[in-house]
């Protein structure tokens, strides 16, 4: 059987809510063309409670894609909790963005419960062609630090006579080696023939208990940093030749430039801006641009004379842009530290002030972090104290 794995499609990201329609449509669609059948290890949904016009969103996409037909297996046998609605074999687990509270529903429980899908979640839900069977264990994304207690609660075991995929939604230490209550490879319950998860907006590809382990990446741009300038797309896996291959989908391609100041003017700064936009816009057809600005103004000059605004308005229609400016700094921004030391305020607003005073205390630290200090400084001035230290703890999560 041929089995594609599409993950991650974050229906309803504001930011980029079009693109995450379109290319979880195109992903769907294509995959159906291609595959017997389709797994979805987790986050179909950007939210826990996504608002009607979303979930109504998903719900023409997956009826469609049902109403389609084209898929070359079914669900032939579910082993597990509560019950499915369908036999159409688009097989999904929630993940960490539809995760609620112990007994609440999520929206991909929704989906499931209208029989447009089958939520698999700590079940065994096993498909038919022919005289192949394919059972697949789910466990939807639980936080960190219950992967493992969990999965000796289950104790997710293969079906014999069947070719067994364990599918789940997890970071993973040797993925993202920075958070001890991550789980490693070797805790993954053993015995399986392939191992597929969601979560990592990037495509792994790895092996574990000698058998292969594959995230496809999301669908969506979510993060615009390096490793998200590769191509989107989704995984076709072969249960009989036991190869995969990566099939791409039309997606927006997503540019990174970087412009180095030293001691320039804010008009040298807004022009080399422009020019790397208009390199970007040139090369890819209406790109996500994301400009890092680094280095120093000229004593005088200050970041906030540079007419960003104008300049992404130049833009409009041909790329969606954001400048990052948070590492350009004022060659005469250190006096001002001193003057507000000194009680001297000046003329710089309360906001400038409080993130000079931030930048200047990180770089004391040795602040290596590739959170830029002017998002660190909206979450902790713009959130109450305990959202603040869970903001900033799960952009540390999602930081590799
Ligand atoms: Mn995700």
């Amino acid at each position: 059987m041929k089995i594609a794995i599409v993950s991650d499609l974050h229906i309803g990201y504001e930011r980029f809510r079009q693109d995450a329609l379109r290319q979880a449509k195109m992903a769907l669609e294509k995959a159906i063309g291609i595959a017997d059948a389709i797994l979805v290890p987790g986050d179909i949904f950007d939210k826990r409670a996504p608002k009607p016009d979303v979930i109504a969103e998903a719900i023409n996409l997956f009826r469609d894609l049902r109403d389609s037909n084209t898929l070359g297996s079914e669900i032939a046998e579910f082993r597990g909790q509560g019950s499915i609605y369908t036999k159409f074999p688009i097989i999904a687990v929630p993940g960490t963005h539809e995760r609620t509270a112990a007994g609440k529903e999520n929206p991909l429980a929704l989906l499931s419960l209208a029989g447009l899908l089958a939520d698999t979640s700590e079940s065994t839900t096993i498909i038919r062609k022919g005289d192949e069977r394919v059972a697949v264990f789910g466990l939807g994304g639980v936080p960190e630090e219950q992967v493992k207690s969990e999965l000796l609660r289950l104790k997710p075991s293969p079906v014999p006579g069947a070719f067994n995929i364990f599918m789940f939604h997890q970071s993973i230490y040797e993925i993202l080696p920075f958070n001890d209550s991550f789980i490693h490879y070797d805790d993954l319950p053993d015995g399986f023939d392939l191992y597929v998860c969601g979560h990592i907006h990037n495509r792994i590809e790895a092996t574990v208990h000698g058998k292969p382990f594959l995230i496809p990446g999301s669908t969506v741009l979510t993060q615009l940093k390096d490793k998200e300038q590769e191509r989107k797309g989704f995984i076709v896996f072969d249960t009989e030749s036991h190869t995969h291959e990566f099939v791409e989908i039309d997606s927006r391609d997503f540019v990174l430039e970087t412009v180095k100041a030293e001691g320039a003017t804010a008009s040298d700064v807004a022009s080399s801006i422009r020019s790397s936009i208009e390199k970007a816009v040139d090369a890819h057809n209406n790109p996500v641009v994301r400009v890092v600005v680094s280095g120093t103004l000229e004593k005088g000059s200050e970041a906030s004379d540079i007419a960003l605004q104008k300049l992404v308005s130049e833009f409009s229609g041909r790329a969606e842009i954001e400048i990052d400016m948070s590492r350009l700094e004022s060659e005469g921004l250190g006096e001002s530290i001193d003057q507000i030391r000194a009680g001297k305020l000046g003329n710089m607003s309360i906001k400038e002030i409080g993130m000079a005073l931030l930048r200047d205390r990180l770089s004391a630290e040795g602040y290596s972090s590739k959170i830029d200090p002017q998002t660190l400084f909206s979450i902790l001035s713009e959130s109450k104290k305990e959202e603040a230290i869970k903001a900033v703890l799960e952009l540390l999560e999602k930081e590799k």
